[in-house]
């Protein structure tokens, strides 16, 4: 059976700052907690300074060879591309009163390039890039008073860009805090000597004030659609033990608690649950609860793999933020990321269900290794494994359409290739577009147009009908 892509069906690419841009230090940005990641990957601890191996530093220098790759974006047929603003590049500090006006300048030379182009972008407000300042002075998310300067860097950003975006997001994967509560939540205290009770009120201020940039921006402009940002991941029961599907529910929940909350504008019953559990008293003012029923206007996530669970335990999964039992059915990526086209239409569907409000798949890709090779004179990579990845998702998502979903775009993670968030290898490469730099930070930078780069095309320009030729 075919269905349609709706009209109008917002297809693209998305990126993140800390992780294409490079230029980390010009025309004012200050430092974010990205720059001083040892090798620039998550999970060894924060350095003083930072150091000449992390490629986050150079990115992909996005910075100075944007109008090419907007351009190249352009080729492909994008609708929309995602990309977030460095919030160090604006407040180099987060704390300061007036913002760094050539750090604005630059994303107003990028939505030029967009606007001459025709793609609609989307924006990210904070894609796990705090401020290095507002990490180590204010430990991040813990302190309340981040929510204040959050606030200020979200108003400056829809005054200042809220005539051109329409789309904005508050919180890259705001459910990754729990998991890596520095790169998501900004928090400097080491992970095993910070308290839950201090996660779950960074958690809180986070929230409030993801609810807060939403008033704000409908304030500002009443026509901006501000969606939420979680990280989808179905969760099978390992066996039909019942403990297991309760094991399941209770992994769903604390994974839709972040959701529920955008959507809702309340905590759930469960959510509560386990902070009486936990013995953790939240401070939760009257002012923070009515601020939290500013509730969104989509939902967006990523998507990348489905996890099993067991209340007997199991071969636990590597590689991906979440954990997870392994899945004996499913294959998975050289980095351990099991595929699980069929999970996209379940959360698809899960999530339609259980909120009811649009979506937008913001995220979705094939982390691999690529060999550059010359085809007719011309250097490109043969990724039919991508090209594979791409359709059998997509195959997925048109069957979520027809069940009902309402879906309003898909943008690819990382059309080009930039630095990995979570292992800093340029040698993971998610993009259409190849760049020539390795994992030593060696390269010419150069870009070529990989195989998928053409399939891509196609699927953009059929509105999708390209999936069953
Ligand atoms: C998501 C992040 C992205 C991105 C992607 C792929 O969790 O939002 O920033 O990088 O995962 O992950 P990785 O780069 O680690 O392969």
């Amino acid at each position: 059976m075919s269905m349609e892509f709706p009209d109008g069906f917002l297809w693209g690419g998305a990126v993140a700052a800390n992780q294409y841009e490079g230029a980390y230090d010009v025309d004012g940005k200050g430092l974010s907690i990205q720059d001083v990641l040892p090798k620039g990957g998550i999970g060894a601890p924060p350095t003083d300074q930072p150091t000449p191996d992390n490629l986050k530093l150079g990115g992909i220098d996005f910075y100075h060879r944007y109008a090419e790759d907007i351009a190249l974006f352009a080729e492909m047929g994008f609708k929309i591309f995602r990309f977030s603003i460095a919030w160090s590049r604006i407040f180099p500090n987060g704390d300061e009163a007036e913002p760094n006006e050539a750090g604005l300048a630059f994303y107003d030379r990028v939505l030029d390039e967009c606007e001459k182009h025709g793609i609609e972008p989307m924006i990210t407000i904070s894609h796990y890039e705090t401020p290095l300042h507002l990490s180590k002075a204010y430990d991040g998310w813990v302190n309340r008073k981040l929510i204040g300067f959050y606030e200020r860097y979200a108003r400056t950003l829809f005054e200042r860009y809220g005539s051109r975006v329409k789309y904005w997001l508050t919180f890259n994967e705001i459910n990754s805090v729990l998991h890596a509560p520095l790169l998501s939540g900004g928090i400097w205290t080491p992970k095993d000597q910070l308290s839950e009770a201090d996660l779950y009120q960074a958690i809180h201020h986070e929230l409030v004030a993801s609810a807060s940039a939403t008033r704000i921006a409908h304030e500002i402009n009443p026509d901006l659609k501000v969606g939420c940002m979680i990280i989808a991941i179905p969760v099978y029961p390992l066996t039909p033990d019942p403990n297991d599907v309760l094991k399941v529910m209770q992994t769903d929940h604390s994974n839709l608690a972040f959701g529920d909350v955008h959507v809702r504008g309340r905590y759930p019953g469960f959510f509560l649950r386990t902070l009486r559990e936990k013995g953790i008293e939240l401070d939760i003012t009257d002012a923070d609860r009515e601020m939290l029923t500013n509730t969104v206007d989509f939902v967006s996530f990523s998507y990348y793999m489905s996890i099993c669970e067991s209340a007997s335990g199991g071969e636990r999964g590597r590689g991906n933020i979440m954990g997870g039992v392994i899945n004996p059915t499913l294959p998975a990526s050289e980095w351990g990321w099991q595929i699980d086209p069929v999970g996209l239409r379940i959360v698809l569907n899960q999530f339609w269900d259980r909120w009811g409000k649009p979506l937008f798949i913001v995220e979705n890709g094939l982390g691999a290794r690529d060999e550059l090779v010359e085809v007719d004179g011309v250097p490109t990579v043969v990724d039919d494994y991508r090209i594979a990845y791409l359709r059998d998702h997509l195959i997925q998502v048109r069957e979520a359409i027809a069940d009902g979903v309402e879906l309003w775009g898909y943008t690819w993670w990382g059309p080009i290739d930039l630095v990995s968030a979570s292992t800093a290898q340029m040698s993971k490469r998610y993009g259409f577009i190849y760049v020539d730099r390795n994992d030593d930070g060696t390269g010419t930078l150069a870009r070529f147009r990989k195989k998928s780069f053409g399939y891509y095309q196609q699927l953009i320009a059929s509105n999708g009908a390209c999936l069953d030729s």
